[in-house]
C-alpha cells in the first residue's frame, strides 16, 4: 500500500526560474476574512444508517454555552453550521476559586461527524496521522483568550477539558472562527435551476472551490493543503464558470513553471511555505496537464503574454512524455509513473496514451500562435499515436480499449480515449454504454468521475452524464455533504486509498466540478 501512495526522487535537482517565481509572488492574493460563530451545541451518536456510522443531533442552543461550567472530563461539541477554513479564538473565564492550576484543554476539529466522534489514536492508515486535526493546549493565565495559531478546516469543534483543578471550572464565553478564502463571490452569476438537486450540487461545488482557494488553489484545506497540478486543472475550470479569479490560476501556473527539475519536469505538487518547494513526486499525466491548464487559461483570458512565457516549459512536458513511446508509438511506463485515479490495480498505460493525445491536441489548438515547429511536430505525431491506439489498444472482439499484458478493461482507459477524440461520438457512446455490463475497473475518485461525466457529454450522452452526477455527487449530498469529498464510493462509504477514512479530506478540490459541468453543458 505505502509504495502505491508515495514516490520519492531524492536525486532530482530543481532549477528555479526566478523571473517566473517573482511573477507568481506579485500575484499573491489577499485573503478575505469573515467572522463566524457556532450555531448550536450537538452530540454525535452511533447510527449505522448514517455515513461512517455517526449521526449529529442537536443538544442545546448555542446561547447556553456561556452559562455552562466545564470541569475535568467534561466536553462539548460545537456546530458552526457550515464548513469553514480558518482560525479559532475562545474567550475563557474561570468560575469558583481563583484558578490554582493551568487549564488543560484538547480541541478536535472535524469536517465530518466521525472526526469528533472517534478517538484518533485508533488511526492506522499510511498517511501521516499529523493531518488529523487536534491540538492540546495549556492556559496558565485565566481569564484569557485562547487564540489558535493553526488554520483548521472544519464544521464541528470538540472541546474537552483534560484538567482544571478541584477548586475551579471554566466557561467558554465567546467562540469565533476567522474564516479565510481568496475567492471573491461577487462574480458568481446566480443559477436558478428547476432541479433542486442540481441547484444544491452547484452551491456545494462552489463552496468546495471557495474553501480550497487560499494563497494558491489548495487540493484540500484539511489535507494536503498544497497545490497539486491535477487538482488545479479542475479548479481552474470551476473557477472560470463561477468566481473568475483568473489571476490565481495565473499565479499557480507561474509557480509550477518556476520550479522544474534539471530534466524540465514539473512536479506533481508544490509546497508554498516557507518558500515554494517542488515535491519530489512526478506524474506524467499531471505534468502534461500543465499544458492543458495553460491553454484553458489562455482561451479564458486571451492572455498571450502568459501563453508565450510558459509555452516552452509546457511543451517540454509533452517532449518528455514522447520519450516513453515504444517503436509502435505506444506509451510505456514503469512504477508509479502516472496518477490517473486511486482505483486499486488499475493499469495506466492506455489511459496515459489517451491523455497524451488529448493534451497534444489541446496544444495544437494554440500552437500556431506561439511556435510553428512545435505545431508541425504535433501535427505529425498526433495521428501516429491515434493510429497506434486503434491498432494495438482496441480489442475488436470486446469492442473496448484494453491496457497492459492482461488486457485489462477499465473505465479510465475508455474515458481518456473518448476525451482524446480517438473514437467517433457514436462509437464513443457505444463504448461507454458497454462498460456497466463488463467487469471493468470502476472509477474510485470524484476526479475520475468528473472525467467519466465529461466523456459522456463529449459522446453526446447527456442522460448518462446526468445520471452519474445525481448518483455520485447527489449521493454525497444525501449523505450530508456540505462540501464535496476527496473520496466517495457509494458501494463502500468507508473507502480510503490511505488505509483509513478518518484521514480522507472532506472538502476537496477535485470534487468541485459539478458547477462547471452544470453551467458549461447546461445540465
Ligand atoms: C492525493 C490528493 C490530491 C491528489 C493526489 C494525487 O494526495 O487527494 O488531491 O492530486 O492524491
Amino acid at each position: 500500500m505505502s509504495e502505491m501512495v508515495f514516490q520519492t526522487n531524492l536525486e532530482r535537482k530543481i532549477i528555479e526560474n526566478e523571473e517566473f517565481l517573482n511573477k507568481a509572488e506579485s500575484l499573491l492574493p489577499v485573503l478575505n476574512e469573515s467572522y463566524i460563530t457556532p450555531i448550536q451545541l450537538v452530540e454525535v451518536l452511533p447510527n449505522k444508517k448514517k455515513i461512517h456510522g455517526w449521526e449529529v443531533r442537536s443538544r442545546d442552543s448555542v446561547e447556553q454555552l456561556s452559562k455552562m461550567d466545564f470541569g475535568k472530563g467534561d466536553q462539548v461539541i460545537l456546530d458552526f453550521g457550515e464548513h469553514l477554513v480558518g482560525y479559532v479564538t475562545i474567550n475563557i473565564t474561570p468560575v469558583g476559586s481563583p484558578p490554582d492550576a493551568p487549564l488543560h484543554l484538547k480541541l478536535t476539529f472535524g469536517e465530518m461527524p466521525i472526526e469528533v466522534a472517534e478517538d484518533f489514536s485508533t488511526y492506522n492508515g499510511v498517511i501521516s496521522s499529523g493531518w488529523l486535526q487536534e491540538e492540546v493546549v495549556h492556559m496558565d493565565i485565566l481569564p484569557g483568550i485562547l487564540k489558535l495559531e493553526r488554520r483548521y478546516s472544519f464544521r464541528y469543534m470538540k472541546v474537552e477539558v483534560l484538567a482544571t483543578s478541584p477548586k475551579y471550572k471554566v466557561q467558554f464565553q465567546k467562540v469565533v472562527c476567522k474564516n479565510v478564502s481568496s475567492a471573491d463571490l461577487t462574480a458568481v452569476s446566480k443559477l436558478e435551476h428547476a432541479d433542486e438537486m442540481l441547484q444544491r450540487m452547484d452551491q456545494v461545488s462552489i463552496k468546495t472551490l471557495v474553501d480550497c482557494m487560499q494563497e494558491v488553489f489548495e487540493d484540500g484545506p484539511k489535507r494536503d493543503r498544497r497545490l497539486w497540478l491535477g487538482d488545479l486543472r479542475l479548479q481552474a475550470l470551476a473557477n472560470y464558470a463561477t468566481v473568475k479569479n483568473n489571476d490565481l490560476v495565473k499565479r499557480c501556473l507561474y509557480l509550477f513553471a518556476g520550479t522544474p527539475d534539471d530534466q524540465g519536469r514539473l512536479a506533481a505538487n508544490l509546497f508554498i511555505q516557507p518558500s515554494v518547494i517542488a515535491d519530489d513526486t512526478y506524474f506524467i499525466d499531471y505534468s502534461l496537464f500543465f499544458m492543458d491548464t495553460l491553454v484553458d487559461y489562455f482561451h479564458e483570458t486571451n492572455d498571450l503574454v502568459t501563453l508565450t512565457d510558459l509555452w516552452s516549459i509546457a511543451f517540454k512536458q509533452i517532449e518528455n512524455s514522447l520519450q516513453f513511446l515504444d517503436s509502435n508509438y505506444l506509451f510505456k511506463g514503469e512504477g508509479f509513473f502516472a496518477f490517473i485515479d486511486w482505483a486499486e490495480g488499475l493499469h495506466k498505460e492506455t489511459a496515459t496514451q489517451g491523455i497524451l493525445i488529448y493534451v497534444m491536441k489541446k496544444a495544437l489548438s494554440v500552437a500556431h500562435l506561439v511556435n510553428k515547429s512545435h505545431k508541425l511536430l504535433l501535427e505529425e505525431t498526433i495521428p501516429l499515436l491515434v493510429e497506434a491506439s486503434k491498432k494495438y489498444l482496441w480489442d475488436s472482439e470486446k469492442q473496448l480499449f484494453v491496457s497492459g499484458p492482461t488486457k485489462q478493461i477499465s473505465y479510465a482507459s475508455q474515458v481518456w480515449m473518448v476525451l482524446a477524440g480517438v473514437l467517433s461520438a457514436q462509437k464513443a457512446k457505444e463504448t461507454l454504454e458497454k462498460l456497466p455490463s463488463t467487469d471493468a475497473i470502476e472509477p474510485a475518485t470524484p476526479y475520475m468521475y468528473h472525467h467519466l461525466v465529461e466523456a459522456y457529454l463529449v459522446a453526446g450522452d447527456r442522460e448518462s452524464a446526468l445520471d452519474r452526477m445525481k448518483t455520485y455527487w447527489g449521493g454525497m449530498l444525501e449523505d450530508g455533504a456540505d462540501t464535496f469529498w476527496e473520496l466517495y464510493n457509494p458501494k463502500n462509504k468507508s473507502f480510503s486509498p490511505y488505509g483509513h477514512h478518518l484521514i480522507n479530506s472532506y472538502c476537496h478540490a477535485w470534487s468541485c466540478t459539478p458547477t462547471y459541468l452544470i453551467r458549461k453543458y447546461n445540465m
